[in-house]
């Protein structure tokens, strides 16, 4: 099934090109065996759509992330490092988008996704949501993967970070906003509204 969404997106061969190969390679090292859920690789994502229970791509704002745009969001887990890699089609043509990794599966609200994925947790941000600490919010710490679309309205943009998920609390979601992500104190880390959301698995 989820084969033929990708092919129904036509990201059969950017997926082929990208880290999915390396990625199985990587979770089938015998080293690895012990670990190999840490190292596990999934690609998830399909055709956007308004909020449903059983929906993986929800779009909240279809002025800016339209209903049948696609988009693969594609985990490649290695040794000492992560590769996040994005896949879209059928958004606004040559428009900038943010993008992030976020802790919560996707709702029937955009917030309901919850704040940034970090690998170290920004204290003050327990307090007081979110982190905006450049210290904390930045794409060392977070996953980012802002990206503007070609003409055709697609783009493929991947972060790799140098480290691995925690898989008893692993980012359950993707979120795309309205803007590119900004990085000054105080505002770091935001990128505008949430335009849309794909659930990730456990
Ligand atoms: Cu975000």
């Amino acid at each position: 099934m989820r084969r033929a969404i990708m092919i129904g997106l036509g990201l059969t061969g950017l997926l082929a090109a990208g880290g999915c190969g390396s990625a199985e390679k990587d979770a089938a090292m015998p080293s690895d065996v012990a670990t190999a859920s840490v190292l596990r690789a999934y690609a998830e994502g399909g055709t956007f759509a308004a909020w449903a229970d059983d929906q993986t791509a929800i779009t909240y704002d279809p002025s800016g992330v339209p209903i049948g745009a696609g988009a693969l969001v594609t985990v490649s887990p290695a040794v000492v490092e992560t590769v996040v890699q994005l896949d879209v089609e059928g958004l606004l043509p040559s428009r900038a988008y943010g993008a992030h990794l976020h802790t919560n599966v996707c709702g029937a609200k955009p917030d309901d996704a919850g704040p940034h994925y970090q690998h170290h947790h920004d204290p003050k941000a327990a307090a007081s949501p979110p982190s905006v600490d450049p210290s904390f919010a930045n794409p060392s710490n977070e996953v980012w993967l802002d990206f503007t679309t070609d003409v055709a309205g697609t783009a493929s943009v991947s972060s790799t970070v140098a480290w691995r998920f925690d898989q008893a609390k692993p980012p359950r979601s993707l979120i795309i906003h309205a803007e590119h992500t900004k990085t000054a104190p105080g505002k770091a880390g935001t990128a505008g509204t949430r335009l849309a959301c794909i659930t990730l698995p456990e």
